[in-house]
């Protein structure tokens, strides 16, 4: 596969400050050199910069740094639109949550015009569907999905309407713990499979993920897939700024990498909310990186026989 990188220093979607360390340290933690080793062709992009971007009109004021986050999705809609365009695969290193609205509403245009649908894989505590009226923080890094379903209530970000929404009924949400009152009604209101940390404690990673795999490669789709650091037990992934008990283990983790890799499926990758300032010696950062590998092909053994 031919991997292309981009680091997404974004972040002012997120209520504390540190994620714009994030795509250094996935540099400093050897992600290029580990894929290479996989036998992938690396290159890496350097970071996006943050467009320039007014003051939007909006009646929520509470939107924390609302031109700021507007510019980071417009430059990253533009990257991802551009990238899903080449024969590539793109890992966008974040960067909190809120440069997903920019790299999926960029991939959702341009699979769009090639009459493919695209599928998201949202791995996260959180389900990230608040829209602004629900959001009780005002950290717009709780608001991609909605925002790139397409629900109302947003000001301008992309300075555009959105080219194409994303349907609700092609996202699966796993790992969720945290999800605020109304944006659950919203995310129950919608067609979004949305699993919860228990649903996994009562089937395990694959009795959820292999379904939607086969919708996945039933239409013939892409899959974009977002996974947040605090998806992951904070135990084994401190960095990140809004840890939530009881997530994934290490082996759910890889787990859902590994059959990831399997399925062949995955066309791109956002890896978001790492805080370097917050992590102990590295160690989530190198996490992610393992887990990226595993999703690239590390294995221990062969499978003999593939079940999916
Ligand atoms: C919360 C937290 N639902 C909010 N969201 C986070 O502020 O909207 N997402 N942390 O990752
Ligand atoms: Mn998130
Ligand atoms: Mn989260
Ligand atoms: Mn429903």
């Amino acid at each position: 596969t031919n991997i292309h990188l981009l680091g997404a220093p974004i972040e002012e979607g997120a209520g504390r400050r540190g994620c714009i360390m994030g795509p250094a340290a996935y540099r400093t933690a050897g992600l290029a050199e580990e894929l290479a080793s996989l036998g992938h062709e690396v290159v890496d992009l350097g970071d996006a910069q943050r467009d320039e971007v007014d003051a939007l009109e909006t009646e929520y004021t509470h939107l924390k740094l609302l031109p700021q986050v507007a510019g980071w999705a417009r430059s990253l809609h533009r990257h991802a639109y551009d990238l899903a365009k080449q024969d590539v695969l793109p890992i966008y290193l974040g960067g909190d949550h809120a440069l997903s609205m920019g790299t999926v509403t960029g991939h959702v245009a341009a699979a769009a015009e090639l009459g493919l649908p695209q599928f998201v894989l949202w791995l996260d505590a959180h389900s990230d569907f608040n829209v602004p009226a629900s959001s009780p923080s005002g950290n717009i890094h709780g608001m991609p999905v909605a925002f790139a379903c397409g629900l109302d209530g947003f000001p301008d970000i992309l300075g555009k309407p959105l080219p194409a929404p994303l349907e609700s009924r092609n996202v699966c949400m796993i790992g969720l713990r945290s999800v605020d009152g109304m944006e659950r009604d919203l995310l129950q209101a919608s067609d979004a499979l949305a699993y919860d940390m228990r649903a996994i404690d009562e089937h395990g990673i694959a009795k959820l993920l292999l379904p939607f795999l086969d919708q996945v490669a039933a239409a013939d789709g892409l899959l974009h897939v977002s996974l947040d650091v605090d998806f992951i037990e904070p135990d084994i992934a401190p960095a990140v700024g809004t840890t939530v008990p009881g997530g994934a283990t290490f082996r759910e983790a890889h787990h859902i990498m590994e059959m990831l890799h399997d399925s062949g499926l995955v066309t791109s990758l956002d890896l978001v909310e790492l805080n370097p300032f917050l992590d102990d010696r590295g160690r989530t950062a190198r996490l992610m990186v393992d887990l990226t590998a595993s999703l690239f092909g590390r294995r221990v053994l062969d499978r003999r026989t593939q079940s999916y």
